[in-house]
Formats: C-alpha cells, structure tokens, sequence
C-alpha cells in the first residue's frame, strides 16, 4: 500500500512536471518564435563577440546585380532555425572593408550580416538605398544562406552615404522591421514617408555630416508616432564608425533584437532612454515603444 501510495504520488509528479515543462516551451514559443540567444545583459551586448560562432562567405561581384558584392556573415550553426538578416552599405570612396567589423560583431548575437561594396564608389544615398534592397533580395532569394533567412525580419545600415541610402531604403521599403543610418549623409532632410522603426547614429564632432544638418533634422523629420531614437556618440567624428565601438555596437544590437526579433528582452536596454555619459553626448526617442 505504501509502495503504491508512493507509486502513484511520483507518475502524478512526472506527469506534473513533463505538462509544465511542455506549456512553458509552447508558451515561450507562441510568445516569440523569432527570439535567439540568450538572456542578454550590459556585458554580453557590449561584448566584442556575442554566443553564436560565425562562419562567412564572399559574394563576387560579377555574380550579382544592382549591387557591388561582399561578404555574408552568419550564425555557423543551424540548430536555431532561421535567422533575421541586414545588410551594411559603406560611405562616398569606401569599400566594404570600412564597415567589416559590424560583420561578425552582430552576427554572432544571432543575425545573416550582409556587408556590400556599392556599383561605384562615389555612388549617392539613393543608389545606396536601392543597392541595399537589392543586397537584400540576393540575400533572401539567390545567396547559399538563403535558407537560414526569416524573408520576413530585415533591416538596413549603412555609414554616411550609406547612412543617407539607409533612410531612403527604409522609405522605399517600409516592410523593413529596423533601419539605422549611422553618421549618415544626404541632401534629403526630411523623412516622414518611414514607417521603419529607426535609429539615427550621429557623432558630435562630425565637420563632414554635422549633426545639426543631418542626424538631428532626420530624426526630428520621422513621424512621432513611429519607434524611433538619436543617439550621439561624444567625442566622436564622422569617421567613427569605421572601427569597431562598443556604443554603437551595444544599441544597434538592442534596436535590431527589438524590431528584427521582437525581442522584448531588449528593452531595457532602450527604455528608458540612456542618459548622457562618457560615449553618449545626447539620447532621445520614445518609451514605451509602440510597435
Ligand atoms: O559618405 C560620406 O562620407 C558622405 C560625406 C561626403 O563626403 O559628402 C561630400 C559629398
Ligand atoms: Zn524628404
């Protein structure tokens, strides 16, 4: 009788346990499918690498079209499904080579990075913002990673030039889920039209794309309503990110797991707004977000 009691009490415990144990996986899936990685933390976003190790591959530029070529950085591992993916436009005269470090520094928290060469160097912000959707097109359709693609979670980045080209693919694209334009340069100040949540980088000792000419009028420009933030980096110029920097790093990180991922484990890293420090001159958006 003992025995039986005993019997009885431990499948009702295993019983117990394997329902539990399955709701919470169910739940946690239905919640967010496209969460990846871990629980992440100040030191694991500022990290110079993230958990997933990276593998890369060159893409020739005689074999695409619309856009110059470059390298696709990705998680190596397929154990985690599929993967939102962006892709990085370089600025006026650069290569892809001045955006590399971004490659494997978001890669590795979890997302296809697609760094380009453009048609030409001297291209302009709205072939930039063209040659970004087309990078993503290839990506999604032709590349050898297709498959680890969620078509549905893209984003855009791009310094200066590719910056400008940035906001011009988000206001062309509007399926884009995160767009950040970083020291980013165009003669277009205003951009109402984006529907992409946005996160416009700006340095404060830009001479070249000076904040008060193009970051801050094009955050000021984006619709209210839309999820969006200003970041200036503090003694910081135009140039800054040509090199790997853990500010930039750390919130586009967070912008791209929030509005790529939806991942709300994000958040607090954005809300509320980061307040001036040693690396941020200035920080503005809105908290809560909306979308
Ligand atoms: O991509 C950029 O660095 C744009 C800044 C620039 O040189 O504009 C002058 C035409
Ligand atoms: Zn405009």
């Amino acid at each position: 009788m003992r025995t039986r009691m005993i019997r009885t009490g431990l499948a009702t415990l295993l019983a117990l346990g394997g329902l539990a144990t399955s709701q919470a996986v169910t739940a946690q899936a239905a919640d967010n499918p496209y969460e990846r990685g871990p629980a992440p933390t100040v030191s694991s976003i500022e990290a110079l690498r993230g958990s997933y190790s990276v593998s890369q591959t060159t893409v020739s530029s005689l074999s695409v079209s619309g856009f110059g070529g470059g390298t696709i950085y990705y998680p190596s591992s397929t154990a985690d499904g599929t993967f939102g993916a962006i892709a990085i436009s370089p600025g006026f005269t650069a290569y892809q080579s001045s955006i590399a470090w971004l490659g494997p520094r978001l890669a590795s928290q979890g997302f296809v990075v697609f760094t380009i060469d453009t048609n030409t160097t001297v291209d302009q912000p709205d072939s930039r913002g063209r040659q970004l959707l087309s990078a993503l097109d290839y990506l999604t359709q032709q590349s050898s990673v297709r498959s680890r693609i969620d078509t549905s979670r893209l984003g855009v980045m791009g310094h200066s030039m590719g910056g400008g080209g940035t906001l011009e693919a988000a206001k062309s694209r509007p399926s884009l889920q995160a767009a950040i334009p970083l020291t980013g340069w165009n003669t277009d100040k205003t951009w109402p039209e984006v529907k992409t949540p946005t996160l416009v980088v700006g340095a404060d000792g830009d001479t070249i794309a000076p904040v008060a000419t193009h970051s801050e009028p094009f955050y000021g420009s984006l619709p209210s309503s839309l999820d969006k933030a200003y970041l200036e980096l503090r003694g910081a110029t135009h140039f800054t990110p040509n090199s790997s920097n853990t500010t930039i790093a750390k919130y586009s990180i967070s912008w791209l797991k929030r509005f790529i991922d939806n991942d709300t484990r994000y958040e607090q890293f954005l809300c509320p707004l980061p307040s001036a420090s040693l690396t941020i001159a200035e920080y503005r958006g809105n908290c809560p977000h909306t979308s």
